[in-house]
């Protein structure tokens, strides 16, 4: 059972228990709980095999939670989470995902209105019987209405760390079995690195197909097997996931893979190609009237009907068919080319770890260089800093700094873009940062007009370096708010400011087709991961996956610098 899963758990318990009425310390145990659970580098199944006494000694968990932990990884079950969830219902829970609905209205939605699940709370904004509640209004219901419809959108799919972190735990199962599997790739939106998949697809060439398919439907987080067979089975996870499993003969791996990477628009699309040249593609290969041309590898399928090799995260019909025709397809970058992170959080304000502790992780993951960025004042939910305080606090970075030889500190900060376009912090502490990052972090619904202004006047500020998150977007939750993407873009590229790729799950912002935008207006970008925690540093790749999805190349992504060119490169001009 992965960390995650637990941590879900957990939070659902606080959610149940805010619901219901419970005492709010009972709540805040669960909570933190889930938090440690969630950034824990260490599987905790490993942790409850080797010696279940080290729980305790992970901050946030107690005695009880140490007890629970073992439960839920020992039975795969919280019993205390299912009796819960007979008395509010696993769908109303679920709408503690719709952004900006916290317990406290589900409890009123539920209590004065019997809303049970989306449908009902649709439906109670649409008749207006949601702003008649008090602390509601017209605004919040408004809100709410807009919110339910980017949770629709999402229903049923899932994000891409959770996707990638089952996918990995499956492949590493279905690979001991060594001497039965010639090949094991994976294939579908996750391999393209969609940020929501739907289902997980798999394709195995192994010796025994009956015997990899049932080592499939034995895994032992399946809870069901929905259709099996010797070329497709298909497994339920006990997270509610579809996996497919296909076998497929050796021979025609790389055309299978093709067919089943997609996406279904670049399969049409090579399809149109093929038949341009009176040939004929499919799963099977590529065929004139009856030869088979090409099957074993993608490479020789691709060239077969006359195409370079084109990136499975490219593969969307975004133009990658032609530029492969013309040889003129970006050689997109990698995550090993990334030097520096140069956005995270510490202990100083709503992170996990220390100064100390965040450069030695990054050390670890082979850095040259990392930022630290506290949030401003203006964030008081994340408890951000006031110039003051972020001026002894670069004191601290600057101390780690000389003490850690092998790797530089930068003096930052992630400093709130106000409502008018000012940043939060006086220009006299910003001169003092290495690195100043701007980020809206209210009042997201502006008009368009308003928020471009917002956004240029913040550019306007010589100090800033870095636009962060810069579309405000949370998948599955909150939409980007409005402004004039081009405008924007832009005057970043004149001003010499960087576009942010947020690296986080919740957040890969810039997107993939905003990546695109940004690079032909040549804007410089940066991928980072904004971690809490130590743990989140991996969340890299992530970021590297939607750049590559938006073409990016090493020369447009300033932290694949070296450190003393990244600092040439960055400053203002
Ligand atoms: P998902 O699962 O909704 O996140 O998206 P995909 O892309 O993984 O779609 P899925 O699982 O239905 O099918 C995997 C791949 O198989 C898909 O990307 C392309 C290929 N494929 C499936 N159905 C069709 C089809 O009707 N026509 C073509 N050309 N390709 C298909
Ligand atoms: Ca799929
Ligand atoms: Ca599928």
């Amino acid at each position: 059972m992965e960390n995650a899963e637990i941590a879900r758990m957990f939070e659902r318990t606080a959610d149940a228990l805010e619901i219901t009425g419970e005492n709010r310390f009972k709540v805040r145990a669960y909570r933190q709980a889930a938090l440690s659970v969630r950034n824990l580098s260490e599987m905790l199944e490993h942790v409850v095999e080797d010696d279940p006494k080290k729980l305790k000694s992970i901050a946030g968990i107690g005695e009880g939670m140490q007890e629970h932990i073992i439960e839920i990884v020992k039975t795969g079950k919280f019993k205390k989470l299912d009796k819960l969830l007979k008395k509010v219902s696993p769908k109303l829970l679920d709408l503690m995902d719709v952004s900006g609905i916290g317990p406290k209205h589900l409890k009123a939605l539920h209590d004065e209105l019997g809303v049970n699940n989306a449908g009902d709370l649709e439906e109670a904004c649409k008749k207006h019987r949601v702003r008649e509640l008090e602390g509601f209004g017209e605004k919040t219901e408004n809100k709410i209405l807009d919110a339910l419809g980017e949770y629709k959108r999402s229903e049923g799919r899932m994000k891409l760390d959770e996707a990638t972190a089952h996918a990995n735990s499956i492949m590493e199962y279905l690979n001991k079995d060594k001497k039965n599997i010639k090949r094991l790739e994976l294939a579908g939106s996750l391999r393209r690195g969609q940020e929501t998949v739907g289902d997980i697809d798999i394709l195995v060439a192994a010796k025994d197909a009956d015997k990899i398919m049932k080592k499939f439907t034995d895994y032992p987080e399946a809870k069901k097997t929905i259709a099996k067979g010797k070329t497709k089975t298909s497994i339920l996870l006990n997270s509610g996931i579809q996996v497919d499993l296909r076998n497929i003969d050796e021979e025609r791996f790389g055309s299978a893979l093709i067919y089943f990477i997609g996406s279904k628009a670049h399969n049409i699309h090579i399809r149109k190609i093929a038949k341009s040249k009176n040939l004929k593609i499919s799963e099977y290969g590529v065929f004139k009237g009856k030869k088979n041309k090409a099957s074993r590898r993608q490479k020789d399928v691709y060239k077969a009907i006359g195409l370079k090799y084109i990136e499975p995260e490219m593969r969307e019909d975004r133009g990658e068919v032609e530029a492969a025709s013309k040889g003129k397809l970006p050689s997109l970058v990698e995550l090993k080319d990334i030097k520096g992170d140069l956005h995270m959080h510490t202990k100083a304000t709503d992170g996990a770890n220390t100064i100390e502790e965040m450069a030695r992780a990054a050390m670890k993951r082979g850095y040259k260089y990392i930022a630290i960025t506290e949030h401003t004042k203006a964030v008081r939910v994340a408890g951000g800093l006031n110039d003051k305080e972020i001026s002894k606090h670069l004191k601290k970075i600057a101390r780690v700094n000389k003490k850690l030889k092998k790797i530089k500190i930068l003096k930052g900060a992630e400093v709130d873009i106000k409502e008018d376009g000012s940043l939060d912090l006086a220009d006299k502490t910003l001169k003092e940062l290495d690195i100043v990052i701007g980020a809206v972090h209210s009042k997201f619904n502006m008009s368009e007009k308003e928020m471009t202004q917002r956004l240029l006047r913040a550019m306007d500020n010589k100090y800033l370096n870095i636009i962060a998150h810069p579309t405000g977007r949370l998948i599955g939750k909150r939409k980007p708010y409005k402004f004039d993407y081009e405008k924007v873009f832009k005057k970043a590229r004149k001003n010499n400011i960087a576009l942010e790729v947020n690296a986080h799950e919740d957040r890969l912002d810039l997107k993939d087709v905003h990546c695109k935008l940004a690079k032909e207006i040549g804007a410089k970008i940066i991928i980072s991961t904004d971690s809490h925690a130590t743990a989140q540093l991996n969340n890299m790749n992530y970021g590297v996956i939607t750049a590559r999805r938006g073409w990016l190349e090493k020369k447009d992504v300033l932290n694949t610098l070296n450190y003393k060119e990244f600092m040439k490169k960055i400053k203002r001009k």
